[in-house]
């Protein structure tokens, strides 16, 4: 079977509808046909100095929204980032293959560097990408189920897996990013041209899964639209609108052109208040899920700890592997 490969970072809340339709619902998909291997990514979320009681309380909250989503821990390694030494262990080797340039034109590092002010940004921040190759190359995985936003670090790791091939030998295969066109950039309600976000400027913006359902259901009705009255999927022209339709379509699990027939010669606010059900329905039964999963935090970790077992299987003896083709002298 192919293998399938993701993370995400342990969120503080909750995931938003971004994370879900973007890439969690394909990592539940590809669970079906593939192996898969989907981690908590917490060293990740070190790179911006969390508070270490919240960042504890975060992979708990975090895994049990992954349970809720459909995550199934019988068919996917689901684990944390950090019990799986070998991550950082490889991380070192890309850090020697990667030039500082290249690691420079990383434009998420970019942006968040520009908000944080350059002096405050860490080195972590700036390495991130190249610890993001190793999380994925170690498990030679086919598919990497991720956001739009995701696409030039997946690029990076394929330079990488590339690279090491040409000095070292063959060793890693070059994955493919998994990106579903019509979900690969959920758009901010308040600021359709921007990505939905946490770290957006208006809160409304964004459908937090832990929302409460009325709430999720308000942001949805109060969402930015343009001033036109026809409904019809034109991204550039009527980006809220299409931003609508395609929630929408996902949530309900038909096509986009379905949606568009279904509310011919209707009003934006028809479309609105449907979806505002749509989406309430979806907060409500998810939250329900995941509060059951917090109920019993013994059960996380043992799902999180036989999830790093099966990691660490696949995980070591590539490292193993990759020092002994770099030279480095096994250890007795
Ligand atoms: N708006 C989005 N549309 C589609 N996919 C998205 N993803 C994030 N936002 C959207 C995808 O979710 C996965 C997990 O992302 P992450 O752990 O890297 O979280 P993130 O990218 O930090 O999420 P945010 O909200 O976008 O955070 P900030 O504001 O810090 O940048 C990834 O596959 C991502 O593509």
């Amino acid at each position: 079977r192919p293998r399938s490969l993701s993370g995400i970072q342990p969120t503080a809340e909750s995931f938003h509808l971004g994370n879900y339709l973007g890439a969690v619902r394909q990592w539940v998909g590809l669970q079906e046909d593939h192996d898969a291997f989907y981690f908590i990514a917490d060293l990740h979320a070190l790179t911006v100095q969390p508070d270490p009681a919240q960042l504890r309380a975060r992979v708990h909250r975090s895994a049990a929204q992954l349970l809720a989503a459909g995550v199934d821990p019988e068919r996917s390694a689901l684990f944390c980032q950090s019990h799986v030494p070998e991550h950082t262990q490889l991380a070192w080797v890309f850090n020697c293959l990667t030039g500082f340039g290249e690691a420079g034109r990383m434009t998420q590092f970019k942006d968040k560097s520009a908000k944080a002010g350059a002096d405050k940004a860490s080195v972590g921040l700036f390495t991130y990408p190249i610890l993001q190759a190793a999380d994925i190359l170690l498990y030679n995985p086919h598919h990497v189920p991720v956001g739009e936003d995701q696409r030039q670090h997946l690029e990076l790791s394929r330079n990488l897996a590339q690279r090491f091939n040409h000095h070292y030998g063959e060793t890693f295969r070059q994955p493919e990013a998994y990106i579903v066109k019509g979900t690969a950039k959920i758009a901010d309600l308040q600021d359709p041209t921007a990505k939905m976000s946490k770290s957006a400027s208006s809160p409304n913006g964004i459908v937090d899964l832990l929302d409460d359902p009325k709430k999720a259901a308000k942001k949805i009705r109060s969402a930015v639209t343009d001033s036109g009255d026809t409904i019809r999927y034109d991204p550039e022209g009527q980006p809220g609108i299409a931003n609508l339709l395609t929630l929408f379509a996902t949530v309900a699990g038909t096509t986009v052109d379905d949606v568009v027939a279904q509310f011919e010669g209707q009003q934006y606010g028809h479309l609105k208040v449907a979806l505002a059900d749509l989406v309430a329905d979806l907060v409500s039964g998810f939250g329900e899920r995941t509060r059951a999963y917090l109920d019993d935090p013994a059960e996380l970790d043992r799902v999180l700890a036989a999830g790093a077992a099966r990691a660490r299987e696949v995980a070591a003896p590539v490292v193993v592997d990759v020092y002994d083709k770099v030279g480095l002298v096994r250890g007795v």
